[in-house]
């Protein structure tokens, strides 16, 4: 074995087991993977597509992560000019795991200056966190040590600007242990505000409203940067799945009252961390720059079938567009009093 070093090729690794192990020559380099968000942009039609991919086996993530000016559909028929991260609100998910190497490259695109914070890192933050200029990029890398749901987001004043403009994204960091359970169907749902107005001209995009963050009076609150997405193309399981859910709140004010109407979550992780597990809980909170991982199974056969609305339980919020659907099997009821 001196000369040669076993690689795991990504997920099928833990469905194959040491069966899918590769021998290679030990001169290849360690494994790396590169992934540039320029190249892997989210689908977000019809929805913002918030299914969660399975993180590689490589100890080393390298996440190239271009900042964008770009035009956002932020509600139905509603254009916004927004700012990203790899050119959607939210931008790609970096999802690694406990132990990894994470290689985080920058690089503004745009006019203006920006940062990049992450909450799952621990890191001198006026090194790494430090002013992007225009057309400039910074580079940083640090361990991934702790598991969890983690928000990652502009740092730049005015903060609260830059994250209602769509600077945020989210870092799932796998337990190096696994999670507990085995989930059939994994989402990720970023929780977000946006202050918006119509633009000065005919057909220009909506604008930021400053004046309505400042008095806190969001015009749409939002899962994955759109108003009522899930409602209209909900998320799809089967009965009997067990579900687990990464709820990441962006804020930049609200809290998020988490629950899904017709049914409890059996496991709650606050932080997302298997550590600070609750059992049993009907709603819990994800602060503004917080992440809870939540887990619930929907029951066997067709008479569980339905359409079971998820929301923030701040009801206004909801109201104002931050409410989807998890659909369970093909429900043939009339739809529910809660849609
Ligand atoms: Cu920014």
């Amino acid at each position: 074995m001196s000369k040669f070093r076993l690689l795991v090729s990504g997920g099928a690794a833990a469905v194959l087991g040491l069966a899918a192990l590769a021998v290679v020559p030990s001169t290849r380099a360690p494994a790396v993977e590169r992934v540039d968000f320029a190249k892997t942009v989210t689908s977000t039609n019809p929805s913002y597509d918030a299914t969660l991919a399975p993180a590689s086996a490589a100890p080393i993530k390298e996440f190239r992560i271009p900042i964008e000016d770009e035009k956002l559909q932020i509600a139905d028929g509603v254009t916004y000019d927004g700012w990203t991260f790899g050119g959607t609100v939210p931008g790609p998910v970096l999802h690694v795991r406990q132990g990894d190497s994470v290689r985080v490259r920058v690089v503004n695109e745009t006019d203006m200056p920006h940062s990049i914070d992450f909450h799952a890192a621990r890191i001198p933050p006026n090194v790494a966190y430090r002013m992007v200029n225009p057309r400039d990029s910074l580079s940083f890398e640090f361990q991934a040590k702790d598991p969890g749901a983690f928000l990652v987001h502009c740092g730049t004043m005015p903060m609260a600007m830059h994250i209602m403009q769509g600077m945020y994204l989210t870092m799932i960091v796998d337990p190096r242990e696994g999670w507990g359970t085995r989930a059939d169907r994994e989402f990720v749902l970023v929780q977000g505000e946006f202050y918006a107005k119509s633009g000065t001209a005919p057909g220009m995009a909506e604008q930021p409203d400053w004046q309505a963050a400042l008095a806190k009076n969001a015009t749409y609150v939002v899962f994955n940067g759109r108003a009522f997405q899930y409602r209209d193309h909900p998320l799809q399981v089967d009965a009997g799945d067990r579900v687990r859910l990464f709820v990441v709140n962006a804020g930049p004010s609200f809290d998020s009252d988490f629950h899904v109407v017709g049914t409890i979550f059996d496991r709650v992780l606050p932080d997302g961390d298997p550590a600070h597990a609750l059992h049993d809980v009907q709603t819990y909170m994800v602060p503004a720059g917080g992440g809870v991982v939540f887990e619930t199974v929907f029951p066997k056969g067709p008479a569980a079938d339905g359409r079971y609305p998820f929301v923030t339980h701040s009801m206004i919020d909801a109201e104002k567009g931050a409410m989807g659907v998890i659909q369970v099997g093909t429900p043939t009821a009339v739809a529910s009093a809660h849609e």
